[in-house]
């Protein structure tokens, strides 16, 4: 895999210590869930405040952002930062999670509430993001949470759709995109307000900017999707428009607007609630 390397990483970290390898992690081809009694997550002592972790044995060199726009799932929520921790912390990178919930009464906002997460992933200086839905759990340890050259669509291959890709141009569920390149296509629309459309739109952008998508192998990208997502309301759903170059500046972090209700920091993840 053409991983991108991230010199921002290496701050996190005493230079004293070796360069992680991840040669392992990359060929590892356990089949999971692993155990979730094993290593010290339980007590707590190794994620710091918030929901981020770095490898004390060695100097990652890779910094994520993991982003999950989030409402009304706190069952889910509870059994995805667990996985996500156990998982995650495997793979010897840097990371935090940030959960961006949706706190008003409008229809839920997929879109907007990843733009609000990835500016503040990109205010606190991380390199790589990844947008995450929270009813998907990642099945294999060699799908690194570390940012490609091209932006990745993670999730390819998901239980749900035995583990085929529905549609080729599928941009949904677990993305890494660099926060340069999200800037560069100035994020997603801010519009898509209801079920559906708001990840092709996403991908419209991509193609605009000429960001070449890419995926690991489909046995990489094996996910399981956790209960029944909700089927698309065909009357609310924003129908997706053909994509004009100009409405990318007009819509998306740039005109990102909302109240930031409260930010609080909880041992598992960080909490961003907002007012769209
Ligand atoms: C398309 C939707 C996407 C959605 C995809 C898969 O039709 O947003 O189905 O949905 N596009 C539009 O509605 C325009 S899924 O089968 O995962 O529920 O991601």
């Amino acid at each position: 895999p053409d991983l991108l390397y991230e010199e921002t990483a290496a701050n996190f970290t005493s230079s004293a210590i070796l360069e992680c390898d991840y040669h392992d992690v990359l060929f590892d081809d356990t089949t999971l869930p692993f155990s979730l009694v094993d290593g010290d997550l339980i007590e707590g002592h190794r994620i710091r405040e918030g929901g981020e972790y770095s490898p004390s044995e060695c100097k990652p060199k890779y910094s994520t952002a993991i982003i999950v726009p989030y409402r009304d799932r706190a069952e889910e929520l509870r059994g995805f930062l667990v996985y996500m921790h156990m998982f995650l912390r495997r793979q010897s990178i840097h990371y935090r999670i940030f959960v961006v919930e949706q706190v008003d009464s409008r229809p839920f906002n997929r879109a907007k509430l990843l733009n609000i997460g990835a500016a503040a992933a990109i205010r606190g200086g991380y390199p790589c993001l990844v947008l995450h839905d929270v009813d998907l759990l990642p099945l294999r340890p060699a799908n690194l949470y570390a940012c490609t050259k091209c932006p990745r669509h993670m999730s390819a291959s998901i239980n749900k759709f035995r583990f085929v890709l529905p549609y080729l141009k599928l941009f949904g569920g677990a993305i890494a995109i660099t926060s340069n390149q999200y800037k560069t296509i100035n994020g997603m629309s801010n519009e898509y307000f209801g079920w559906g459309g708001e990840d092709d739109d996403f991908y419209a952008r991509i193609e605009v900017e000429e960001l070449k998508m890419c995926r690991f192998e489909p046995e990489t990208s094996k996910y399981h999707m956790v209960g029944h997502k909700m089927p698309g309301n065909g009357d609310k759903r924003k129908k997706f428009l053909k994509y004009e170059k100009n409405k990318i500046s007009n819509d998306g972090l740039s005109t990102l607007k909302f109240i930031e209700v409260a930010t609080v920091l909880h041992p598992l993840f960080t909490h961003i609630m907002v007012d769209l």
